[in-house]
């Protein structure tokens, strides 16, 4: 059988079911955060959660918009998703039945950017097929993998002490791997404090765009502490000074910010920007762009990793069938709910065994029950788009 880019697994496109979609609902919920979330572009306390539900024959399909309120990350908010799935993403949606994900890809590309706003639709859309035939999220795009290992993104802390007291606690839990987040200030010192504690862990850490090409040699002071990668020192839109740097340090540059889908991809690996790619569904604009960045670091032996944006469990379950794939051989930013949240949207809620390994769901679509009344009860705003056009 023809697979996706002749590389892997079964084909999801041998699923095909005419869904002809009723409405779309978006719907923002705020969640309170267990502990503050520091990077090099700002602290939060809270995450206002963007859910999409999608509706056909009874069934509802979910999926979340990861896009955070302020511009920092990405260009996008929870603001100008909302504006472009209900003016635009949703009535395309809407128009016709979607014949499957390539089709509702191709609508979707007609639309510049707002790859977070797509993905969110995207998400609640193969939630509901896989629903719809009665398979789990896993089974209808290919994964292999049972239990999916992961690691814990630890945030800039006001002291050393803190971070220090957080690596034993999330080691302790079982983590595979931490990731620090550093920035000017906040860096080498630091990283060798950790690393002196634990010689052996699995280490990285993540710039969120902080430096420059200028700060090269410091950067290369990282090469000391045997890191397992440096996600995305160098500026959001970068290949060039990243495939410079690559060339003058030996840490592996994993890029996220950089690669905003299959071409940036391609170009990122042919200009040696990186040995290592951070897969954000919502970053690459949904699971066909995911898909096909899997599949080309699959066929060119780049490992790829489920980053995560601080979802609520609707999302958390679509990086666990992601992560599910056979490329995915480091450990995913998917950490248990509990890690940011003291109740999630979901049940059951997600758990990161001893060994630090999470269960991929098996049940129908994403696996999970969605917690409707806490949702609703922390819903600030919510809106539905139906298909002759009434709001
Ligand atoms: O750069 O990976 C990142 C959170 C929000 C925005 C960007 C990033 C992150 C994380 C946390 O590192 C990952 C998670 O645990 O969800
Ligand atoms: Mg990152």
């Amino acid at each position: 059988m023809q697979t996706r880019s002749g590389v892997v697994t079964q084909s999801f496109h041998t699923v095909s079911e005419q869904l002809h979609l009723e409405s779309v609902e978006i719907r923002l919920v705020r969640l309170p955060l267990n502990e503050p979330f520091e990077t090099s572009f700002g602290r939060i306390d809270s995450r206002l959660i963007f859910v999409v539900g999608v509706e056909a024959g009874g069934l509802t399909g979910w999926g979340e918009v990861v896009a955070a309120e302020e511009p920092r990350y990405s260009y996008e908010t929870v603001g100008t998703a909302w504006h472009v799935i209900r003016d635009y993403l949703a009535p395309a949606v809407l128009s016709r039945s979607v014949t499957d994900l390539s089709d509702l890809a191709a609508r979707f590309a007609q639309f510049r950017g707002h790859n977070m706003a797509k993905a969110g639709l995207e998400l609640a859309y193969m939630d509901l097929l896989a629903r719809t035939s009665g398979q789990s999220l896993t089974q209808l795009i290919g994964g292999t993998l049972t239990r999916v290992p992961v690691g814990v993104s630890l945030g800039i802390q006001p002291e050393i002490e803190q971070l220090l007291e957080r690596v034993d606690r999330y080691l302790d839990l079982g983590y595979q791997r931490i990731k620090l987040k550093i920035k000017p200030g906040w860096d080498v010192d630091i990283v060798r404090d950790v690393r002196q504690q634990h010689p052996e862990i699995l280490l990285s850490v993540d710039a969120n765009s902080a430096y420059t090409i200028e700060d090269q040699d410091h950067l290369k002071a990282l090469d000391a502490f045997g890191l397992l990668m440096l996600e995305q020192p160098l500026d959001h839109d970068d290949l060039i000074d990243h495939s410079k740097l690559q060339s003058e340090i030996a840490t592996p540059i994993c890029l996220d910010e950089s690669i905003t889908g299959l071409r940036r991809a391609e170009h990122a690996l042919d200009l040696g920007s990186c040995q290592i790619i951070n897969v954000k569904i919502g970053r690459v604009g949904g699971y066909s762009q995911a898909l096909a960045i899997h599949d080309l670091c699959y066929s060119r032996g780049v490992p790829v990793w489920c980053g995560g944006m601080l979802e609520s469990g609707i999302g958390r379950a679509h990086n666990l069938a992601l992560a599910s794939l056979p490329g995915f051989s480091l450990p995913g930013d998917i950490s248990a709910s509990s890690r940011y949240f003291e109740r999630d949207l979901i049940i059951p809620e997600v758990l990161v065994a001893g060994d630090g390994t999470v269960e991929v769901p098996r049940g129908p679509g994403l696996g999970f029950e969605i917690d409707l009344d806490y949702m609703k009860c922390n819903t600030q705003t919510v809106e539905r788009i139906e298909r002759n056009g009434k709001r």
